[in-house]
């Protein structure tokens, strides 16, 4: 439901949420006067069918006519699916007492890589009973509807590929692979068997092909990735804090060479500030929207 518009960029919330029903121990004044007020700020069933119109018509006529869009998603896409995000919220990903960063950092993989697997083979295990969400679903179906669509994520999980996304960037890697630390030979991981230690090639030990901070991001991803987005008429940016660096450069390089920059998250960023539309709320919920008007 649309809450209100800010200078710099139209502020939607689309969902749930709200005010609570009023207190048994207001008058029957302030009670009234409140109904009216959640009555204006709830929406109603019927208000939530027709959410579709909370999408700009701006938003709707560029979606419609737009040739070359970029999408850059994280984890908040994921969220819906069960799986934890980095930062905020209450499910934060922590693994035996250890912050995420310290037991998925460079450092680790060198002073303790049978940790490190223990982590990740544990984060697979769970991924794999989850199951992609309406957000994945809706941005593989959106690689049909443009000339040229490119999905850059900052996910490691491979929920998008699951969903039928082909082509994807993968900036910080994924789970579903191991690398060899002498030849950086790569290695599928097939769920339910057993993944190998060493490299095949030159012995080598094997470790999660993810991309831990410090470390630097495969090879040309960030380079094709960023070419799309010095392209792209429209940019959408969903369920990232847009805190790490470089993926938080692509909106930034999109919106300078003149994108459109859509932003879907429930909660304000960084890059929110340069957006020329954010809409704020759950990436399953509102991403289906988009795609509808
Ligand atoms: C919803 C939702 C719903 C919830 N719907 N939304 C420039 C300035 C300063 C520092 C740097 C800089 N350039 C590079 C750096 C250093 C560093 C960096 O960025 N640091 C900053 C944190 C300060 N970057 C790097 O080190 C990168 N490498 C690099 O730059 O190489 C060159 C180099 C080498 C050597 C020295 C210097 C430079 C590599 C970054 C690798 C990041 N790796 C991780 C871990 C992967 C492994 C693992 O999975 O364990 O990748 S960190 C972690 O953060 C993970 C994520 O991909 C990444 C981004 O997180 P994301 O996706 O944004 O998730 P969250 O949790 O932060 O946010 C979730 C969002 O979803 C929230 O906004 C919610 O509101 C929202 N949400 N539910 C929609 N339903
Ligand atoms: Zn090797």
């Amino acid at each position: 439901m649309v809450l209100g518009h800010q200078k710099a960029a139209r502020l939607r919330r689309i969902g749930g949420g709200g005010a609570r029903g009023p207190s048994k121990s207001l008058d029957r004044r302030q009670t009234a006067s409140l109904t009216l007020l959640s009555r204006a700020l709830l929406p109603s069933k019927k208000m939530q069918v027709m959410q579709t119109d909370l999408i700009s018509a701006e938003l709707r006529n560029r979606f419609e006519h737009a040739r070359r869009v970029l999408v850059l998603t994280g984890a908040g896409v994921s969220a819906e699916s069960g799986v934890p995000t980095f930062r905020g919220g209450g499910n934060t990903a922590v693994w035996k007492g250890m912050p995420f960063d310290v037991i998925s950092s460079a450092r680790m993989v060198e002073r303790d890589l049978p940790a490190v697997w223990e982590w990740f083979d544990y984060r697979r295990s769970l991924l794999q009973s989850l199951q992609p969400n309406p957000a994945h679903y809706e941005l593989a179906r959106w690689a049909d509807l443009f000339s040229e669509f490119t999905l850059v994520t900052q996910n490691v999980d491979g929920l998008h590929q699951a969903a039928g996304s082909r082509e994807v960037i993968e900036l910080h890697g994924s789970v579903w692979r191991a690398r060899c630390v002498g030849c950086r030979t790569s290695y599928e991981i097939v769920p339910h068997e057993r993944r190998l230690d060493n490299c095949h090639g030159c012995g080598a030990w094997l470790r999660p092909d993810v991309v831990l901070f410090g470390e630097m991001l495969p090879p040309g991803a960030f380079e094709v990735a960023a070419e799309a987005a010095a392209s792209c008429q429209l940019c959408f940016v969903v369920g990232t804090s847009a805190l790490v660096y470089p993926a938080a450069s692509i909106p930034e390089i999109a919106k300078a060479a003149g994108a459109y920059i859509c932003e879907v998250n429930p909660e304000r960023t960084p890059l929110s500030a340069i957006c020329d539309e954010v809409l704020t709320g759950k990436a399953g919920e509102v991403l289906p929207l988009i795609g509808k008007s």
